[in-house]
């Protein structure tokens, strides 16, 4: 179709004609027999038709600039859906609504069509995401890489209260924002050996041959900024076999032998891991991780290469951003690169590959510190290892001849770890190969300071850094919250929208104006009702939408204490059925969020929520002053209704635990108060809106630690409340569980006697906290005074601060000038 026959005056006109090209074109069916879903594909193909030209400007100015480039690899990107996100961002929203409506489609439906792209778990997925569009807004010239998972995260059925984990299929009917690249292609190997090459001048050269050879494809996902300020690519990694189907075997009979190194080969992409801070420890992970790390740095190179023709500027036009130690081999995998296949010195190869690295740390948990057996290693990838080792020994000579001589010291920054079977240290290898080591928040940084890298840090003192996480206002308060986004819009203006890091601080005197307040309430209660009747059509629960909406969703796991709020609700159901007469304050409690399949204990905590739920929501003594519900299946489409919905945000793990979290940010941009420990980023949320917007509550990081050197049995906490004791006995003695009484037995008496957590040692603390929830809730002034403080102090928390803070202190790349909106 040439422009003529789309030139009409009219944007909507225009914006129709073509989507109804791509339905007929591309998708083949024309209006009167088109399925939503067909409309849906017209009209994200036609959305991504308006992303093309910006997205081939974007790249010809950064090669013609020569600017350096950032790569973040990360195993996960949990970006959910795109349609509405690159219509705003292009300024499209209105437009395609109006088409749509036109064309008799409602957007909304549309919208729901889209299946989540939940290629990650939780936080550290989610953050890969709000990045690639920070850096898109900010124009930064940057490359996201990562693994096209057939299956990404499961999906999370409740059956009986349990969960039951499915297969998610996202690509049932293909990705219209895809572009499939076969010719972008690089080999992987695994296995094999390594032979030592004497070469003519008398040098050696080790030469890896490896037994299996794996082909990554690209596909590539344009990526757009705010207002189409830049379109950047999200180029995820798909494994094919080399050879598809070996027809010898295959003619002899052998049907499923014909196929079996296919079969082998693709497993690499087919499933996301599903474990969020549990070692995996899995062959077909290393796998994946490599397979990640060496299609993504053989691209990188070749790009580096061709825009540059040689290697030593590669520190000034390259970045790498390692999003945890999954892709920490990239530090081996370099080095190999550069020695074996350019021929570099050692010394100069190590020095390139270290300028050029950054690691990104986002858990302290012991069992999320990736490590892997020597012997897996050498069987995998054996020249690694080889590269490893030398390292090492570089590593520990350069330290005794500083006379560093301590043992201990020794051991702890050692790359091998030699006392559980020997096993190589991603953490230690991360910190080593890369230049800046970073945390993300202020007392995560401080605690790996102190911690983890204790020894290392001492070493090294420059390389750790803190970066506070952030997100994007544009998925997170205008795309989910549209109705609050114009009240801001028509209380400061546009500048809302432009630069809401500073815009949004003007808010603060509207917290003193009742019409405001009230106004601002509104749009909250409209979005409880919109969460309201989804409960309503999925759970079939009515909800009290006047009550307060105290949420909590996130993975499930001790740490994060979903059964601290458990227990509050069990001892608040308790209280009301006590003493029915006194004024309760009515409450939803919303929880979602998944386990991982092999998490016993988390899977437990589910099955009780579940239970809790069906006894409070049952029983008509508590007269609906108290709801529980739990909603299956937690991913970001579902958080985007849950979160402007939330008048309370629980934020409760235990304090030194929690990196940062990140949902505690969106709930405060969309007004919720936060109940919540000084844990991650809730401390600098609590310096930024002051703890008298807030309900901080429980031991410090430092109490916390103090009390597990005294004792874990928390016999004398649990002595000294009756009402913890009396909500603790009902859970044990099976009244949630008249099914199988002995359910709980033995999760109460682990937190009686071996509370690792310290549900127990904060539940007083967090009883009176939520009671000053209940009186500030009685006057609404003070709420919704607070409420909006939060929303107005929240803007530091964006992950354009957070990027470019990345972009100053660590990759050194200038921010261009924003540009002004396009017309
Ligand atoms: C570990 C593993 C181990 C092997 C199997 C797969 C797998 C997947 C994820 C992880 C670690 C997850 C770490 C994580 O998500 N950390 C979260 O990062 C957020 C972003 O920085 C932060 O806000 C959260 O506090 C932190 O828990």
């Amino acid at each position: 179709m040439n422009d003529s026959q789309l030139d009409t005056d009219s944007p909507v006109e225009h914006f129709k004609a073509l989507i109804l090209y791509k339905l007929r074109y591309a998708v083949g069916k024309d209006p009167a027999n088109a399925y939503e879903h067909d409309w849906f594909e017209a009209l994200a193909l036609a959305t991504r038709d308006q992303l093309i030209d910006h997205w081939e400007e974007s790249s010809t100015q950064v090669d013609r600039q020569a600017a350096k480039r950032v790569y973040y690899l990360s195993l996960e990107f949990l970006i959910g859906r795109l349609l509405i996100d690159n219509l705003s961002n292009l300024g499209l929203l209105d437009i395609a609504r109006q088409a749509m409506s036109e064309l008799g489609v409602e957007l909304e439906r549309l919208r729901e069509i889209e299946p989540d792209a939940a290629l990650g778990n939780g936080g550290l997925g989610r953050l890969a995401a709000c990045f690639m569009e920070s850096m898109a807004t900010l124009r930064l010239a940057a490359h996201g890489y990562g693994i096209r998972y057939e299956h990404g995260l499961f999906r999370q059925a409740i059956i009986d209260g349990w969960q039951a984990e499915q297969t998610e299929t996202w690509l049932d009917f293909g990705n219209p924002w895809e572009f499939e690249r076969p010719e972008v292609a690089y080999r992987v190997g695994f296995g094999g050996g390594v032979t030592n090459h004497e070469l003519d001048d008398g040098s050696s050269r080790q030469v890896w041959q490896p037994l299996e050879t794996v082909r990554a494809i690209a596909y590539d996902t344009p990526v757009v900024g705010w207002r189409g300020a830049a379109v950047n690519t999200l180029r995820l990694w798909r494994a094919r076999a080399e050879e598809n189907l070996q027809l010898d075997r295959f003619n002899a009979g052998d049907h499923f032998g014909a196929v079996a190194g296919e079969v082998r080969a693709e497993s690499i992409s087919q499933v996301l891991y599903p474990a969020d801070d549990t070692e995996a420890g899995q062959e077909l992970r290393l796998r994946q991780e490599y397979f990640l790390v060496s299609a993504s740095l053989q691209d990188l190179l070749d790009r580096h290469m061709r825009l540059h023709g040689d290697l030593q500027s590669l520190p000034d036009k390259v970045a790498i951003q390692l999003n945890d130690t999954h892709p920490a081999i990239a530090v081996v995998e370099m080095m190999r690169l550069l020695v074996d296949e350019h021929r570099l010195p050692w010394e100069q190869a190590w020095s390139l590959t270290v300028a050029s690295t950054a690691y990104t740390n986002h858990t302290l948990l012991p069992e999320a510190l990736e490590s892997w057996p020597v012997a897996l290693m050498e069987r995998l990838l054996p020249r690694h290892l080889q590269i490893i080792y030398l390292l090492n020994a570089e590593h520990i000579d350069a330290l005794r001849a500083k006379d560093i001589h301590d043992f201990q010291l020794l051991r702890s920054v050692s790359l091998i770890e030699e006392d559980h079977g020997r096993r190589v240290r991603m953490g230690n290898l991360a910190f080593l190969g890369a230049h800046s080591i970073n945390g993300v928040s202020a007392l995560h940084t401080r605690l790996m300071r102190d911690t983890v890298f204790r020894d290392l840090h001492r070493l090294y003192p420059n390389r750790v850094n803190n970066k506070t996480n952030g997100v994007t206002f544009r998925r997170w308060l205008f795309q989910v919250n549209p109705g609050l986004t114009h009240l801001l819009v028509d209380t400061l203006g546009e500048a809302v929208l432009e630069e809401p890091e500073t815009a949004l601080a003007q808010l603060e005197p509207y917290a003193e104006r009742k019409a405001f307040r009230e106004e601002y309430a509104l749009c909250r209660q409209r979005n409880k009702e919109a969460l309201a009747e989804r409960v309503r059509l999925l759970l079939g629960i009515n909800l009290d939408t006047s009550a307060i909406f105290d949420v909590h969703v996130k993975r499930i796991h001790e740490y994060k204490r979903q059964l601290l709020n458990l227990l509050h609700t069990v001892a608040l159901y308790q209280a009301i059925r006590n003493d029915p007469t006194t004024e309760w304050v009515p409450r939803v409690k919303i929880f979602a969020g998944k386990a991982a399949a092999s998490y016993w204990q988390a899977k437990l905590i589910i099955k009780l929520a579940n239970d809790i739920s069906r006894t409070i929501n049952g029983d008509p003594t508590v007269h609906g002053l108290l709801k529980l519900v739990f909603i299956p299946n937690y991913n970001v489409s579902l958080a985007e209704t849950i979160i402007p919905a939330a008048d309370l945000s629980e934020q409760i793990s235990t304090a030194g635990m929690e990196a940062s979290g990140t949902s505690n940010m969106k709930f405060a941009l969309n007004g919720a108060l936060t109940i919540g420990t000084l844990d991650g980023a809730n401390v600098e949320m609590a310096e930024q809106v002051g703890e008298q917007n807030m309900f901080i509550f429980g031991m410090t990081a430092q109490q916390v630690e103090a009390r597990r050197r005294l004792a874990l049995d928390m016999s004398d906490v649990v002595a000294d409340s009756e009402r913890l004791q009396a909500a603790l006995g009902a859970i044990r003695d099976g009244v949630f569980s008249p099914d199988d009484p002995s359910r709980y037995v033995d999760l109460v008496d682990g937190l009686l006697y071996h509370d690792r957590f310290m549900v127990c040692a904060d539940f007083e603390a967090y009883w009176t906290a939520q009671r000053q929830v209940d009186k500030r809730w009685l006057k609404p002034n003070d709420w919704w005074r607070s409420a909006v403080f939060n929303t107005a102090r929240m803007g530091w928390f964006s992950s354009d601060r957070t990027i470019s803070e990345y972009a100053r202190d660590i990759w050194q790349v200038p921010l261009p000038p924003r540009t002004p909106p396009q017309q």
